[in-house]
């Protein structure tokens, strides 16, 4: 029997459009640019040669356009993985539901999507600048827990070394951090020999999540030192984003190809930040409008 969604579940907007992103289905492309600031869509979207829609809602800016011939929509989610929530799933809706019968569409379209961003660097081979590619990621969002299938999507040997590597326990491990894979074709042809392969940690805040303390101290003052300390089969965690890990694992779940390139605008070891990075992000995005 075909799934139905109501009303209720999956919101519609008057014209056809889905709810937070206000996009509609017909404007949605196969490949997929996702980047956190709204202000990275229009130089994403500044390279293409055609655009067909520009929407806005929110912190989700949408531009849909192609790049030497091949069509591209990239959709700005704002920070966090609560947003990756909304975004993925309206997204999803718009490839895999009917708008019209509110139900699930008969065959799977799969979405290829890339996510752009910025992170903190975590070791002395990630200096500011460097582009790394989230092969895996860890969740401290705990997003993932709420879907079924978590488990047989996620590295659960991986997560229990990482649990006991940081000696955490009770309210310092709730909710419990999650490890997922990127799709790793798209890793390969996304990340060529230019970019570092890595293990990001995805926090669920810039700041205490990602051991960075101003005037509250930190529950686990050692907690970076850990992070940066940590080894497992030949894996070492590389750097902080906040949105890697629900990208990853809901497009597991969902059956997208999906992944996350960032560029390390602050080493955390080294204590240096480029606050100009909005300069030289565009190589980033070029690389990856030719490879997606
Ligand atoms: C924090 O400054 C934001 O920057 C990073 C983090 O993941 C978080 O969203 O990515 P973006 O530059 O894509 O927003
Ligand atoms: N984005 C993050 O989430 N952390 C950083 O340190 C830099 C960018």
């Amino acid at each position: 029997m075909k799934k139905y969604f109501a009303s209720s579940e999956l919101i519609i907007n008057e014209d056809g459009s889905v709810f937070h992103l206000h996009v509609k289905p017909e404007w949605l492309a196969d490949k997929v640019i996702l980047v956190g600031d709204p202000g990275r869509v229009a130089l994403v979207a500044s390279h293409f040669e055609t655009k067909e829609c520009e929407v806005e809602s929110r912190e989700f800016k949408t531009i849909t356009g192609t790049y030497k011939g091949k069509r591209i929509t990239v959709v700005s989610t704002g920070i966090g993985c609560d947003n990756i929530d909304i975004v993925m799933n309206e997204l999803d809706a718009l490839a895999n539901i009917d708008f019209q019968t509110r139900e699930e569409k008969p065959q799977l379209r799969q979405l290829e999507l890339v996510r752009i961003g910025t992170c903190g660097g975590l070791q002395p081979y990630t200096p500011v600048g460097t582009f790394v590619c989230s092969a895996k990621s860890i969740g401290f969002d705990g997003l993932l827990n709420f879907y079924a299938g978590r488990n047989t999507v996620c590295d659960l040997p991986f997560e229990r070394t990482f649990l006991n590597h940081m000696g955490w326990s009770g309210n310092m491990c709730a909710p419990a951090p999650y490890v997922i894979d990127a799709d790793t074709e798209l890793i390969d042809r996304i990340a060529e020999d230019d970019m570092v392969r890595g293990v990001t940690i995805a926090a669920g805040g810039f700041f205490g999540p990602q051991g960075r303390e101003l005037r509250v101290p930190l529950a686990d003052p050692h907690q970076n030192d850990k992070i940066e300390k940590f080894e497992y089969n030949g894996y070492r965690i590389t750097n902080f984003e906040m949105e890697s890990s629900a990208l990853a694992g809901l497009s597991r779940l969902m059956g997208h190809k999906a992944m996350t390139v960032c560029m390390v605008i602050a080493n955390r070891l080294i204590k240096e930040a480029n606050t100009g990075y909005k300069n030289t992000i565009d190589q980033l995005i070029l690389k990856v409008l030719e490879r997606i």
